[in-house]
């Protein structure tokens, strides 16, 4: 959500400068364009953060996948699943009494948008603490 603030607070600012350009029809013209792709991106970054409800990790060595964020709705549920495809894996979040060691499947239902850290509950080798992905909550 900040980010999308600063995004729009960025593309008043650019249009601001752009309507205050005057003269200078070379620099309006980048304002513009700088515009049009901060505009773009902040629809990629809608469509990015569609809300699940159902979350499937399948882990590796060492690794929730490629996604770092899911984003669920609040007071819906929530199925999460999860697979080990290389190693031995689980999933945890505190806060959701999620707690599963090696495959397995849970549902909860997020009552308080934020953000929320899933994270491997089982010591998997070195590179464990880097499996950490975001349940972001809104
Ligand atoms: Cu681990």
């Amino acid at each position: 959500m900040k980010k999308f603030l600063l995004t729009a607070l960025f593309i008043g600012l650019l249009i601001t400068l752009a309507a205050c350009g005057g003269d200078d029809d070379n620099a309006s013209t980048e304002a513009e364009d700088t515009a049009n792709e901060t505009a773009e991106q902040t629809e990629d970054t809608a469509v990015s953060g569609d809300t699940v409800n159902e979350i499937n990790l399948i882990s590796t060595n060492f690794s929730f996948g490629d996604e770092d964020a899911y984003t669920v709705k609040a007071g819906e549920e929530v199925t999460i699943t999860h697979t080990n495809e290389e190693g031995h894996h689980g999933i945890a979040i505190d806060e959701f009494d999620v707690n599963i060691e090696g495959d397995g499947e849970a549902t909860f239902i997020p009552e308080e948008p934020g953000e929320y850290e899933i994270y491997c509950n089982v010591f998997c080798g070195e590179g464990h603490d880097d499996m950490v992905v975001t349940l972001v909550v809104v």
